[in-house]
């Protein structure tokens, strides 16, 4: 079995396991019990990663992997997907969704952490609407490419754009970012059904 450091509300890791989903590699995942915060450091999942985040992976020979990109393209390799382009403009463009994806991620989570894992005290409204900007920025972007997005999980860019709206449906609730990108929330209400999709779904 492979090893996963797991939580059921990382996008991270929802990116990986609706990716294994898409190949068919689900059942081969053992899930790890697994508490990631940027403070509290969980010394389990150090073991995989010294970064101690989640999702962090061991593979059936032992080899360790971390971040979610590794992960992902381990899994795609494993079960020979095409997830990954090999080669050409099919490749760049769905490792830069990618990239883009992840940034609004990595934004959602440093604003979301300012008010959750730092002392009140110490709270910088300045520094939660930065990242708003970079989420802002980033969902101009997925909108502006929407009209180009397949409606099925058929590569790492879409499913990692795919688990970060769902993300911002989750923890940003009261953020309406389909009035911002009418295309993209078109495109995601369907891309959302999809099995790997749903059978992946964020929960507290
Ligand atoms: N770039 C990493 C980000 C992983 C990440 O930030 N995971 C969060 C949970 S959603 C985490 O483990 N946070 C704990 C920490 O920041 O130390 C990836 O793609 O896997």
């Amino acid at each position: 079995m492979l090893k996963l450091y797991y939580s059921p509300a990382s996008p991270y890791v929802r990116k990986v396991m609706a990716t294994a989903h898409c190949l068919g590699l689900a059942d081969r995942i053992e899930k790890l019990e697994a508490a990631a915060h940027p403070v509290q450091r969980d010394a389990r999942i150090a073991t995989f990663n010294p970064l101690a985040k989640v999702p962090a992976l061991q593979t059936e020979d032992g080899l360790a992997l971390y971040d979610s990109r590794v992960i992902c393209e381990y899994l795609d390799a494993l079960g020979n997907g095409s997830l990954f382009p090999p080669e050409g403009q099919a490749r760049w463009v769905a490792l830069t969704r990618q990239s883009l994806a992840d940034g609004l991620l990595d934004a959602a989570l440093l604003a979301r952490y300012e008010g959750t894992a730092r002392p009140a005290e110490k709270q910088w409204s300045g520094w939660v609407e930065a990242q708003m900007t970079k989420i802002r920025a980033a969902l101009e972007t997925i909108e502006a490419q929407a009209g180009q997005f397949e409606g099925t999980p058929s590569d790492i860019g879409l499913i990692a754009i795919g688990c970060a709206l769902g993300y911002l449906d989750f923890r940003f609730a009261d953020f309406d970012w389909r009035a911002l990108c009418p295309n993209a929330a078109a495109w995601f209400a369907e891309f959302d059904s999809h099995p790997a999709m749903a059978a992946t779904r964020p929960r507290a």
